[in-house]
């Protein structure tokens, strides 16, 4: 291996051991063991661009075999991502630091996803992969043409969901995938002698993968494999010969160097070997520099690239449909503290909004979607599919000279969360409230009242086309505006 590319690669050894003996926890094994993998993969291939690290068009590196996070955190801060400082990496295992123990996903930092349970990551590299093939599909091969780079240990092969997902990659010939198999036949115990005989290149050729077979430690050999990884028609599964550990004196090769610090004796007698006469954490200001150029070269490639433009070339006009689900999704996107669930109806239905305002309406839980004359008698609360039949009921209403709005209440729990001003604009306006919803009614008298009328289902067991159950359970225009005549 050339000087530079050892002395390269030896950052991230260094920057791992210490990391890890600072925090007094942690994996330096699989850093120290696929540093140099990772070195031609950042040098030589990887897409990237520190300055814009959710550029569309990059390379998603996935780090599968999370338990050895340093290596990621190594790579970031020295390619010159602003998302990871030195001091950063001190903080290595600390209380919020952004270096946790494991990746943890954060957006626009170079930590694509949270791994840390083994083969996991393996799955997301497969689904990342699934999404640049439908990304290239849509919107050309000019502006989406990358690939995902998935670094998987012993482990992560073992784990019953790399079958599923590396059997889904060779079945969709995912040539875009790479994985990287950190081949050091040692994991948490021992040798892997100790759980396990599979024979690895006859599964992924099995599964429609390619399979190489490379020295991890040869520059020369990553680089020839990397290269016939892009050309490949299939999946690229390189399985790299690697030692963990690698540089340890005592404990090189050994599953000792998996996942717990070196130690200071040995971390000395390592910096011996590997001729590192430098402080802790501290990277020489040349090989900083080759780093950050490394970097920078990445960063001008990928703004030639340039791809600014993909997304405002998508036409919202042709999702009008589709515009309280869209903001539904901005809400679950941007909602911090819980979880959000959107139930879609499949039905076919005719828009109830057509003109995008350019405000989140939903946000507000409810809002107007129809107002039939200016005196109105009943306010038709709803949500999702319902609201169509709503729209319906109330236009039908104002042929016969009553008059109506109608509320689209997507989320309660927004709506309830909303000043009195405008909860009483939406609920306060007529005597009459009315609900139509096909489910349970007892969620929607809090804002009807005792004196409201309340059209759903309070009951279980039918199963029909949609028509005939709406008929069954007397949820059609019909009916509901018999009741509704009645009662005004
Ligand atoms: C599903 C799951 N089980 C167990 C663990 C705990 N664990 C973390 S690393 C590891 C061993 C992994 O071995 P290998 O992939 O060979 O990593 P290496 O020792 O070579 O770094 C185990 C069992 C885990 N992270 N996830
Ligand atoms: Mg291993």
């Amino acid at each position: 291996m050339s000087k530079l590319y050892k002395e390269l690669a030896n950052c991230i050894r260094f920057l791992s051991i210490d990391a890890v003996q600072k925090a007094n926890s942690g994996h330096p094994g699989m850093p120290m063991g696929m540093a140099d993998v990772a070195t031609v993969l950042f040098k030589d291939f990887l897409n990237f661009n520190p300055s814009n690290p959710s550029w569309i068009n990059r390379d998603r590196f996935v780090l599968s075999a999370g338990h050895g996070s340093m290596l990621l955190y190594s790579l970031l801060y020295l390619t010159g991502y602003k998302s990871i400082s030195l001091k950063d990496i001190k903080n290595f295992r600390q209380l919020n630091s952004i270096c946790a123990g494991h990746p943890e996903y954060h957006p626009n930092t170079g930590i694509e996803t949270t791994t840390g349970p083994l083969g996991q990551g393996i799955s997301n590299a497969v689904g990342f992969a699934i999404s640049e093939e439908i990304l290239k599909n849509k919107f050309g091969k000019k502006k989406i043409d990358h690939k995902t780079y998935v670094l998987a240990g012993d482990g992560c092969l073992m784990e019953g969901i790399s079958h599923e997902a590396l059997s889904l990659a060779g079945h969709l010939k995912l040539k875009n995938l790479i994985l990287l198999f950190d081949n050091n036949s040692i994991s948490i115990d021992g040798p892997t002698s100790l759980s396990v005989s599979d024979d690895h290149e006859k599964r992924f050729r099995s599964y429609g993968w390619n399979y190489l077979k490379i020295n991890g430690h040869s520059h020369k050999e990553i680089l020839k494999a990397l290269n016939k990884a892009q050309k490949s028609k299939k999946p690229m599964a390189i399985s790299c010969k690697t030692t963990i550990g690698y540089g340890s004196p005592n404990k090189g090769g050994k599953s000792s160097s998996h996942g717990s610090p070196l130690g200071e004796d040995e971390i000395k007698l390592v910096r011996k070997k590997l001729n590192w006469n430098y402080e802790p954490f501290e990277i020489p200001k040349e090989l900083l520099g080759e780093w950050r150029k490394i970097g920078k070269k990445a960063e001008q490639k990928s703004n030639k690239k340039n791809n600014k433009k993909i997304f405002n070339s998508i036409n919202l006009s042709s999702f009008k449909n589709l515009i309280e689900t869209f903001e539904c999704w901005q809400i679950a996107l941007e909602s911090k503290n819980s979880p959000s669930v959107i139930a879609l109806t499949r039905q076919g239905l005719d828009p109830v909004r057509i003109k995008n305002t350019f405000k989140n309406e939903s946000s507000l839980g409810a809002y107007e979607v129809l107002r039939t004359g200016e005196n109105i008698k009943l306010t038709i609360i709803s949500s999702g599919s319902e609201v169509s039949l709503s729209c319906d009921i109330s236009h039908k209403l104002a042929t016969e000279n009553i008059y109506s709005k109608v509320v689209s209440m997507p989320c309660q729990e927004l709506f309830d969360k909303q000043n009195e001003g405008y909860k009483n604009k939406i609920l306060s306006e007529t005597e009459l409230i009315v609900s139509i919803e096909a489910s349970e009614t007892g969620y929607w008298k809090k804002y009807t009242g005792t004196n409201g009328l309340n059209f759903g289902i309070d009951d279980f067991g039918k199963s029909a086309p949609y028509k005939e159950i709406y008929d069954h359970f007397n949820l059609n225009l019909k009916s509901i505006i018999k009741r509704i005549k009645e009662k005004i």
